[in-house]
C-alpha cells in the first residue's frame, strides 16, 4: 500500500509533466513560448496561476480520465426525489446514466410508450397515479454474499414501493407494491444469494391501509417487513410466493442480511419505541423529542429461514393479498429477537465476515459492534433482559455487543475494506471515520462538506469489499460550488482510501433530489448488450415484440376507428412518414429501429400528442393516442443521429370529422 502510495506521488509529477503536452490552454500546437520551459516548470504554472495545491494535482491525476478511457468501478446511486437511479464512473465521477425508474424519464422515452406507462402504472397505490417517488436505497442483486452484476433494486420510500433493474441493458424491468405498509426505509436490501429483496417499512400504521385513530396507536398501527422472493430466472419478484412479518408499531429504520455465519437472519434497527405520535398543537410533545426519550430502541433480529418455513407452513394472515405471519405467532415461534441499541440508533451494517454488526446512534457518539455468535447463545439459551409490551423477548445489551468505538458526534452509517477497516459517517461533524474493526480504535478522520449521511466504499458491503475509493454522500454543499439559487446540489466527495491517509478527491454535485445510498461495483462484473439483436426487441417485455416491424412490411392498417401504424426508423427517414387519420381516431403506433449500429438511436415526437419515444438500435416501441383534434401535426427524430436528421420527419394529418 506505502510503496504503491509512494509511487503515485513520483508518478504524478511525471505524468503532470506529460499531461502538459495536450491540456493547457494553449497547448498542442501552437504553444506559446512561456509554456516551453522545462515540463516540470510549465505543470507548476498552472498549479500557481490556478492556485492548485500538489495535493489537488495529485487528485487530478488520480481521477483523470482520458478520453476514451473507462473507470474500473460503477457507482449507482439512488436519484432521491427524481425516482430514478443515477449510474457514475468511479474514479472519474463522471455520470454515465439516469435510469428512469418510478418516474418517466423523456430521453428514455421511459414513461411515455404504452409498456413503460404500464409499468410506471404497476406501482400506483389505491389507483392513484404517483408521478414522483423518494428513492433510498439501491441493492445490487447477490450470489455468496458478492455483487453478482445482474440485477439492482431499488425502494421508494414514500410509497412503498420496490423497482428490479435488470443490468443486462440498464432497464427498469418491475415495480411492485404491497398496501400492507404506507412507507419503507428498511429496503432495498438483499438475501446473500438474492432469494429475498427485503422491504421493512418506516412509519406504522394499520396493515392493509385502513383506518384507525391515532389514540389507538399501540394496538392498532403496526410495523411490517416484507420478504419479496425474487426469481433469477425470470428476473421478477414473484409477489404471490413473498410474505411478510407483522412488527410492533416501533419505526423500523435500515436492514442488512447477514452473511456467511449470520446467513439466514436479518438485523433492521428501529427508533421510537417511545411510540410517540406528535401532537404540537394538541399539547404533545413534537415527535422527534418524544421519540428520543429512552437511551435505548431496539434492534430487530429475525430468523428468516425459520420465518420462511413459518411462512409456508399457512400460519399466516392474508392482509390485500400478502401473507402476514401474526406477531403472536413470530414470538411464539421465536422468530424474533431485540437487543438494545444506544441512543437514536441509524443503519445497522454486517461486517464482511459476516460475524458481527455495527450500529451507531445518532445521539450517541459510539459505534456499537454486536456479535453474532453471542447473540445466537443469548436466543438459544433463552437468557433474556426483559420482554417488550408485545412480549417480544428482549436480549442483554451487554453480552450482546463485543465492544464500543469512539467515533464522534452523529456517527450513521459503516461501510468496510479489505484490510479490516470500518469507515462510519459522522454527520454532526461532517467528517468521515476510519477505524480499526480488530481493536476498535479510531485510525482517522478526515472532514468532508457537509453533512454526510450515507457512505459507500467499493464492493463494500458484501463479503469481500475492494477499499481503494470511498464516496460520501452529503446532504448539504452550502459553498462548495457556484450559486444556483437557495436550492442546492448535493455533494458526491470521492475519497480515496487506499494511502496510509484518506485523501479527498473529487467533488461531484448532484442537482436531481437527495440520494441516500449508493453501492459501487467492479466494472467488469456488469455484461450488457450495446444493440438489441435480434431486430424488434422491446425492454419491458424483455423479448421480441410480437408487433415487431421488419423493412419492407411498413403498413397502415385500419380498423373502425382503430388506426394500427407498423413503422420502420432508420437514418435518415421513417416508413411511413405520412400518416392519414380522422379526428377522434385512436392511433397505435408499432414503430422499430431496425439499425445494429451502436449508438444509432432515433426518437420519434409528435407535438401536441405527447408522444415521445426512444429507440435504441434494434429496440421496438408501441404507443397509443387519441386524434383528439384536427390538425396537421409534424412528427420528427429527436436524436441528432445524422447529416439528415433534420429531415428524419413526416406528417400526421388528422382530418376533420
Ligand atoms: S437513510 Cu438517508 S442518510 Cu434513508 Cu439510508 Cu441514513
Ligand atoms: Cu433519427 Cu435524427
Amino acid at each position: 500500500m506505502n510503496a504503491f502510495y509512494t509511487g503515485f506521488r513520483t508518478f504524478t509529477l511525471v505524468a503532470a509533466a506529460a499531461l502538459w503536452m495536450g491540456c493547457g490552454p494553449q497547448g498542442g500546437g501552437g504553444a506559446s513560448d512561456d509554456l516551453k520551459p522545462a515540463m516540470t516548470g510549465s505543470i507548476a504554472a498552472v498549479m500557481q496561476e490556478r492556485g492548485l495545491t500538489e495535493a489537488d494535482a495529485l487528485a487530478a491525476v488520480r481521477t483523470y480520465t482520458p478520453t476514451g478511457g473507462r473507470d474500473p468501478y460503477l457507482l449507482f446511486a439512488s436519484g432521491g426525489h427524481a425516482g430514478h437511479v443515477v449510474v457514475i464512473g468511479v474514479p472519474s465521477m463522471r455520470i454515465l446514466k439516469y435510469i428512469g425508474v418510478f418516474t418517466p424519464e423523456p430521453w428514455q422515452g421511459y414513461g411515455y410508450g404504452d409498456e413503460t406507462t404500464a409499468l410506471i402504472a404497476s406501482g400506483d397505490r389505491y389507483g392513484k397515479s404517483l408521478t414522483w417517488a423518494d428513492t433510498h436505497h439501491p441493492a445490487l442483486s447477490e450470489t455468496k454474499g458478492d455483487y453478482d452484476g445482474e440485477f439492482l433494486f431499488i425502494n421508494d420510500k414514500a410509497n412503498a414501493r420496490i423497482a428490479v433493474i435488470r443490468l443486462s441493458d440498464y432497464t427498469t424491468s418491475q415495480i411492485v407494491t404491497s398496501n400492507l405498509i404506507e412507507s419503507d426505509h428498511g429496503s432495498t436490501f438483499v438475501t446473500p444469494n438474492t432469494e429475498y429483496v427485503i422491504e421493512g417499512s418506516q412509519y406504522p400504521a394499520p396493515l392493509g391501509g385502513g383506518y384507525a385513530p391515532l389514540e389507538e396507536y399501540n394496538d392498532n398501527y403496526r410495523g411490517a417487513v416484507i420478504f419479496w422472493k425474487f426469481d433469477r430466472a425470470s428476473g421478477k419478484i414473484v409477489p404471490e410466493q413473498s410474505w411478510a412479518m407483522e412488527l410492533p408499531p416501533y419505526m423500523q429504520d435500515l436492514a442488512d442480511a447477514g452473511k456467511l455465519v449470520s446467513d439466514g437472519w436479518i438485523f433492521m434497527n428501529s427508533f421510537n419505541t417511545e411510540r410517540a405520535t406528535g401532537g404540537t398543537l394538541e399539547g404533545e410533545p413534537p415527535l422527534e423529542s418524544g421519540a428520543s426519550q429512552n437511551d435505548m430502541d431496539y434492534l430487530h433480529i429475525i430468523d428468516w429461514r425459520k420465518a420462511e418455513a413459518v411462512a409456508n407452513s399457512g400460519r399466516t394472515n392474508t392482509i390485500v393479498g400478502m401473507r402476514v405471519i401474526p406477531l403472536d405467532v413470530t414470538i411464539e415461534e421465536g422468530l424474533l429477537h431485540f437487543v438494545g441499541e444506544p441512543k437514536s440508533p441509524h443503519g445497522v451494517d454486517v461486517t464482511p465476515d459476516g460475524r458481527e454488526m455495527v450500529i451507531s446512534g445518532k445521539l450517541d457518539t459510539h459505534g456499537t459492534v454486536y456479535s453474532f455468535e453471542k447473540i445466537k447463545k443469548l436466543i438459544e439459551s433463552k437468557t433474556y433482559a426483559g420482554k417488550d409490551p408485545y412480549g417480544v423477548p428482549i436480549l442483554p445489551f451487554e453480552e450482546s455487543i463485543r465492544g464500543q468505538v469512539e467515533i464522534g458526534l452523529g456517527p450513521l452509517h459503516t461501510q468496510f475494506d479489505g484490510d479490516g477497516n470500518a469507515y462510519t459517517s459522522v454527520f454532526i461533524e461532517s467528517k468521515v471515520a476510519k477505524w480499526s474493526l480488530a481493536d476498535l480504535k479510531l485510525i482517522e478522520k478526515i472532514p468532508v462538506h457537509y453533512n454526510v449521511g450515507h457512505i459507500a466504499t467499493v464492493e463494500g458491503d458484501t463479503v469481500s469489499p475492494d477499499g481503494t475509493y470511498l464516496v460520501s454522500m452529503n446532504k448539504w454543499a452550502i459553498d462548495r460550488f457556484n450559486n444556483v439559487g437557495p436550492l442546492l446540489p448535493q455533494n458526491f466527495q470521492l475519497i480515496g482510501i487506499d494511502g496510509p491517509q484518506m485523501q479527498l478527491l473529487y467533488d461531484l454535485p448532484i442537482p436531481l433530489g437527495e440520494p441516500h445510498y449508493a453501492q459501487i461495483i467492479k466494472a467488469d462484473k456488469i455484461d450488457s448488450v450495446e444493440i438489441y439483436t435480434p431486430i424488434g426487441y422491446n425492454p419491458v417485455l424483455h423479448a421480441t415484440d410480437p408487433l415487431t416491424v421488419t423493412a419492407g412490411k411498413e403498413r397502415i392498417e385500419r380498423e373502425g376507428d382503430e388506426v394500427h401504424v407498423y413503422m420502420t426508423a432508420v437514418r435518415s427517414h421513417f416508413t411511413p412518414d405520412t400518416i392519414r387519420v380522422k379526428e377522434g381516431d385512436t392511433v397505435h403506433l408499432h414503430v422499430t429501429n431496425v439499425e445494429q449500429a451502436k449508438d444509432a438511436t432515433h426518437g420519434f415526437a409528435i407535438g401536441a400528442h405527447n408522444v415521445n419515444l426512444s429507440l435504441e438500435p434494434g429496440e421496438h416501441a408501441n404507443v397509443t393516442f387519441v386524434a383528439y383534434r384536427a390538425g396537421v401535426y409534424p412528427f420528427y427524430c429527436t436524436e441528432f443521429c445524422s447529416a439528415l436528421h433534420l429531415e428524419m420527419a413526416g406528417y400526421l394529418l388528422v382530418e376533420p370529422r
